[in-house]
């Protein structure tokens, strides 16, 4: 296979990824009986708490974290970070100030000769070592969590970035896809929401579980953010991207598309309404195509895909044909003979 149609052939089986699991998954909620005791008709937008997952007015630091790693990247901020900035930027201008006066030229007229001091140098070679060590530990800890894996059997979300809203998908409660669009600065008032944050229909997640986010762009970049949740994952077209997002407590967290998109890129606000898991039951038993306990049998049919860098010799290309092999031998400078 040419490098140019295993190019055509992955961006083909990115498209049809999209449209065959929309199908297979209608297909699989058709066949699936809701549970006799499901009440519909329960479930009531919940009112945002003020401060709560929005941002404040005259605020400086972070947003009150809802999730484990969020408080331990706050705490990191806020108690390690913030400490060793203000007593290294104090001791420099406290230096500063003193060498100012201590050695002036009007209170120094034979300045001193002496060039090198060998404590000196040595305590200021291992004091910042040892500053950079103990920020490293809890930095380098904050970074692995961020790239812990969803635990098997965790509930997904797709999130899909659109030129400029965005699109909520439930693959394991049925497939069906939640379109929200921001609210009218009126209408946002009108319910008691943040203008410019409130959306007609949120991302509505149970509290309490880890929840696998998945994230995809389907026109250009984007970027899935919630700040009181510790939370920013990309959105690329052609890619599915993965993180974990934990919320500890029911509540509503607002967030906004953090790449810039295009003309209505400030006007695509995200909101998540975590809920205990029961109402959460009850608001995808209202949603159409909205199943419990569904059997998704998603058997997508997708081509095993090539990746798109699939030059002959990289990591994961298709073993190359003779032909292919010929190119490349042809294509190799003679620098021997030179
Ligand atoms: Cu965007």
């Amino acid at each position: 296979m040419g490098i140019r149609r295993a190019a055509e052939f992955a961006s083909l089986a990115g498209a049809m990824l999209m449209v065959s699991a929309g199908t297979a998954w209608a297909a699989a909620t058709e066949a699936t009986a809701l549970p006799e005791d499901a009440v519909v008709g329960g479930y009531v937008p919940m009112q945002p708490t003020e401060g709560k997952g929005m941002p404040t007015p005259g605020a400086i630091g972070f947003q009150t974290q809802y999730s484990p790693i969020g408080e331990y990247g706050q705490w990191m901020h806020n108690w390690v970070l913030l400490p060793i900035i203000a007593a290294i930027s104090l001791l420099v201008l406290f230096l500063l100030i003193w060498v100012m006066g201590r050695y002036r030229a009007k209170a120094n007229p034979n300045p001193s000769r002496t060039s090198h001091n060998t404590v000196i140098e040595v305590i200021w070679t291992l004091l910042p070592v040892l500053v950079l060590l103990g920020i490293a530990v809890p930095s380098m800890r904050l970074l692995a969590n961020q790239y812990e894996t969803a635990p098997e059997g965790a509930f997904t979300v797709k999130v899909t970035g659109y030129q400029w809203y965005w699109g909520y998908t439930y693959p394991d409660y049925g497939g069906f896809e939640v379109i929200s669009n921001m609210l009218p600065e009126d209408e946002a008032l009108a319910a008691g929401e943040p203008t410019q944050l409130a959306v007609d229909k949120r991302m509505v997640v149970p509290a309490g579980v880890p929840i696998r986010i998945q994230t995809i762009g389907a026109d250009v970049i984007h970027s899935f953010a919630i700040p009181s949740l510790w939370f920013k994952l990309d959105a690329v077209p052609g890619r599915l991207n993965e993180k974990v997002i934990f919320i500890k407590e029911p509540g509503v967290y607002y967030g906004q598309c953090m790449e810039l998109c295009g003309a209505r890129h400030a006007f695509m606000p995200i909101a998540v309404e975590a809920l205990p898991m029961a109402e959460f039951e009850q608001w995808v038993l209202e949603q159409p195509g909205g199943t419990l306990g569904a059997e998704t049998e998603t058997e997508l049919e997708v081509p095993t895909q090539q990746p798109e860098s699939a030059i002959p010799g990289a990591a994961g290309a298709p073993r190359p044909d003779s032909a292919l092999e010929e190119d490349v031998d042809a294509a190799e400078p003679a620098t021997t003979e030179a």
